[in-house]
């Protein structure tokens, strides 16, 4: 394989697709030794395979808003590879959604979902309906609009959609409750269910809680622990909530968190009524942390900025794709950063990346970071299938279970000679060869 030539190909295939080629260029770098020195991988062109979905679904979706006005908007499913099992992974909902975004996020998800340890295969969808500002009513009936495509393409077997950014539990309520009315089954497609209909214990803390115990294995490698650390964290939706959550209880100290208006720096960090209150305002369907200062006036808020010029020993960025850059990473490091757990989906840039690498920091890639939530959605389909629900120790048990395989998974595949843990490389090339050898198993299809 040549790196070079494949993704200059894939340029000419799919022009301008930037945040799908990143993704895609980072696993090739990563692997391409090991992909050499295999050559059954190259006589079975395995990359060829893997890096274009098995096929993508796009459809209109066409709904009614409150006043009565008519809106259109693009939905998407990208089912990428199946070869472990059911093609599975979130449905994001924000403006920003297109093609690329999406096709990224599964390309990614594959291997995130390999390193589980559970049967999963990788996909995503999504659309670029804005869900913030709309009223109960309209998510439904947008939810619903969408399911009207979706349905045909998914099943307990085939492919299991979940939440991601702007789809969390009402909007699963809703998209699931028009599926069984099509489908006329209850096999439970769909996870991050409610817990009345079929949802499981921690699922909604899943990837907060998993990247918190991943870092924990972080930590715990160089005889260190989360005992006084001053974290911080981007974000404030479902998993910075859970990371903010599980981080404080392990004593160590949130002290930022972010919207898109700016950030919060709470020097004291984050306790139980002031996650409580974050959880409140998120509710209030309002992305703003702004009115946190107004709450806890002790706090300061910094309009318009990330939050990763505070000082602290971890960094966990917990919102989108992209979101700490090269520039940021330098201002981390001169500061005295240790660790930086990406809890985002390919949240940090390619030169972000290489600059901790070079700093020799540890650095946690988000397939390997917050494989928890998709993890717990692996543990919900077996909940489902057997008809039967775990304790919250049970699942807890078995998230911590994942992330800790996980983290052996890189240590056997990052660790380099002088003893450095690449963390990409661990879990880029773990991730592949469970997928890649069970494509060889499958023949070719
Ligand atoms: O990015 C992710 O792993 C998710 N949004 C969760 C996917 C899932 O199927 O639970």
């Amino acid at each position: 394989m040549n790196v070079k030539n494949i993704i200059t190909s894939l340029e000419t295939k799919h022009p301008g697709e930037k945040e799908y080629l990143q993704a895609v260029h980072e696993v090739l770098e990563s692997i391409e030794t090991i992909y050499n020195e295999n050559p059954q991988y190259e006589a079975a062109k395995i990359i060829e395979r893997l890096v274009e979905p098995d096929r993508i679904l796009t459809f209109r979706i066409s709904w009614t808003d409150d006043e009565g006005q008519v809106h259109v908007n693009l939905g998407h499913r990208v089912q990428f590879n199946n070869a472990i099992g059911p093609y599975k992974g979130g449905i994001r909902l924000h403006p920003s959604v297109n093609l690329s975004i999406l096709k990224f996020l599964g390309f990614e998800q594959i291997f995130k979902n390999a390193l589980t340890t559970l049967p999963m295969g990788g996909g995503k969808g999504g659309s670029d309906f804005n869900p913030k500002g709309k009223s109960d009513s309209e998510i439904m009936r947008f939810c619903q609009a969408f399911m009207l495509e979706l349905w045909r393409v998914i099943g307990p077997s085939t492919d299991v959609p979940a939440g991601d950014i702007g789809t969390g539990g009402r909007e699963i309520g809703y998209m699931y409750g028009m599926y069984k009315k099509l489908k006329l089954e209850n096999e439970g497609v769909f996870t991050g269910k409610g817990l009345n209909w079929g949802g499981s214990l921690i699922r909604p803390e899943a990837t907060g809680f998993g990247a918190t115990y991943f870092t924990k294995e972080m930590l715990k490698i160089n005889n260190d622990n989360f005992e006084g650390k001053t974290v911080c964290v981007s974000g404030f939706g479902n998993v910075a909530w859970g990371v903010a959550l599980k981080v404080t209880e392990l004593g160590g100290k949130v002290i930022t968190i972010s919207g898109p208006d700016g950030y919060i720096y709470d020097e004291k960090g984050l306790d139980a009524d002031k996650i409580d209150y974050l959880l409140d305002l998120r509710a209030s369907n309002n992305d703003i942390v702004k009115p946190y200062i107004d709450e806890f006036p002790e706090a300061k808020f910094v309009a318009g900025k990330k939050p990763w010029e505070v000082k602290c020993d971890i960094a966990m960025p917990s919102a989108i794709q992209n979101e700490l850059n090269g520039d940021d990473a330098k201002t981390l490091i001169a500061n005295g950063v240790k660790y930086i757990s990406e809890v985002s989906n390919m949240g940090c840039t390619p030169e972000a990346v290489e600059a901790f690498h070079n700093a020799k920091l540890f650095f946690g890639p988000g397939k390997a970071v917050n494989a928890g939530g998709v993890g717990v959605s692996g543990l919900e389909m077996s909940q489902n299938a057997m008809k039967l629900n775990w304790t919250e120790e049970e699942v807890d048990a078995k998230l911590h279970q994942i992330m800790s395989s996980i983290h052996v998974a890189c240590l056997k595949y990052g660790k380099q000679e002088d003893g450095y843990i690449d963390y990409v490389k661990g879990a880029n090339i773990a991730g592949f060869i469970k997928v890649a050898d069970a494509m060889l198993d499958l023949g070719i299809t």
